[in-house]
């Protein structure tokens, strides 16, 4: 049964509150897919710490994450959700791929050269090598799906790469996964220059919408989004501010473009701005109501974590099982 249904796999770094870029992008995705794959997702904390995170803040939020997944709707009967840095095979397994992984490649990231320039002070080797963990992840599981957000398209290439790599000299040991990119919501923009991606560790919180934000604060961040000097609501090149709250508001209205051109007709962004914020307040609200419920009880994410934990070792240690016998180490 296991081995026949196909697999999904996808992680969130624990760096900080998830923003609606990672919602849109990414989990809620992955909320309409776990009814037909065997889902597995993880909270990626040996990620997060490639830039430097306070360990307590990154405790803290690796238990936010975890909930936010349930509260957002990853049920944890049907898909598996654990914490990557309890189950070792990750790290086990970047290494052997980090032996197929070329530094020429790997230089070619652009997250790699984005987060070389913005923490130029801490340009570390996991830093570099953070798509070869990130392919571990993925192969461990034998994935055929990975849903991610547009930043990740490069990343999953590589992964692809390396893997047909391996396979080529090892003989078959992966499957090559396919990436599960949305359309409208794969690249969701700052509120402050929508020309760069939404992030959850922008140093400027007016630039993100937190799933916890109250109403007030989703109401504020929309009002001062960027947006151009024209005045009509309206789909258009080089209205890159307009566009990314058109796509917001259609995620969480489920509106067509005509249909949201339509409704402000004559109206001017104002009137818009305010519209945006309050369906992205009333489509998190339910989100930060599980939320706060789920971050009362730490014994039950961590039953969570421990389920999840065992049933993804299990299936991990099966892949690294088979990677090492292939490359040649004495298997005891
Ligand atoms: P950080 O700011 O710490 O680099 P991030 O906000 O970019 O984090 P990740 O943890 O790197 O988030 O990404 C988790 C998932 O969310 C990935 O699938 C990614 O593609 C998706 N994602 C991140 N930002 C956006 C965005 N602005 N729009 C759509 N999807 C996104
Ligand atoms: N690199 C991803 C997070 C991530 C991931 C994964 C996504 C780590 N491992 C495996 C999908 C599959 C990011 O969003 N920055």
């Amino acid at each position: 049964m296991e081995n026949q249904q196909k697999v999904i796999f996808s992680g969130v770094q624990p760096s900080g509150i998830l923003t609606i870029g990672n919602y849109l992008g990414a989990i809620r995705n992955w909320v309409g897919l776990q009814d037909d794959y065997r889902s597995i997702f993880c909270v990626v904390d040996m990620h997060a710490i490639t830039v430097r995170q306070t360990p307590a803040d990154l405790r803290r939020r690796t238990y936010e994450t975890l909930a936010i997944y349930i509260a957002a709707g990853i049920d944890p009967a049907r898909s598996t959700l654990f914490v990557q840095s309890h189950v070792p095979c990750h790290a086990e397994l970047a290494w052997v791929l980090n032996c197929s992984a070329m530094f020429g490649e790997l230089s070619r990231m652009t997250q790699f050269k984005d987060k070389s320039a913005k923490h130029a002070d801490n340009i570390n080797a996991g830093l570099f090598t953070y798509p070869v963990l990130m392919a571990a992840d993925i192969l461990l599981y034998q994935a055929d799906l990975v849903p991610v957000g547009q930043d990740q398209r490069q990343h999953l290439e590589l992964c692809r790469d390396i893997a047909n790599r391996f396979n080529g000299v090892y003989g078959e040991t992966f499957r090559i996964p396919d990436g599960y990119i949305p359309t409208g919501s794969a690249k969701i923009a700052s509120l402050n220059d929508p020309t760069k991606k939404m992030s959850k560790s922008d140093e400027n919180v007016n630039a993100f919408i937190s799933l916890l934000d109250d109403r007030d604060t989703v109401l504020r961040k929309c009002k001062r989004a960027v947006t151009d000097s024209d005045s009509e609501v309206r789909r258009a090149e080089g209205k890159d501010g307009i566009n990314n709250l058109m796509n917001i508001y259609a995620c969480f209205t489920g509106k067509s473009d005509a249909e949201i051109e339509r409704e402000f007709e004559g109206q001017g962004y104002g009137v818009f701005k305010t519209a945006v914020g309050e369906a992205v307040a009333d489509g998190l609200a339910p989100i930060q109501n599980e939320f706060a419920r789920l971050m009362q009880d730490k014994a039950y994410l961590e039953s969570i974590m421990r389920e999840g934990a065992e049933t993804a070792f299990r299936i991990a240690r099966k892949t690294l099982s088979k990677v090492y016998r292939k490359v040649g180490f004495v298997g005891l």
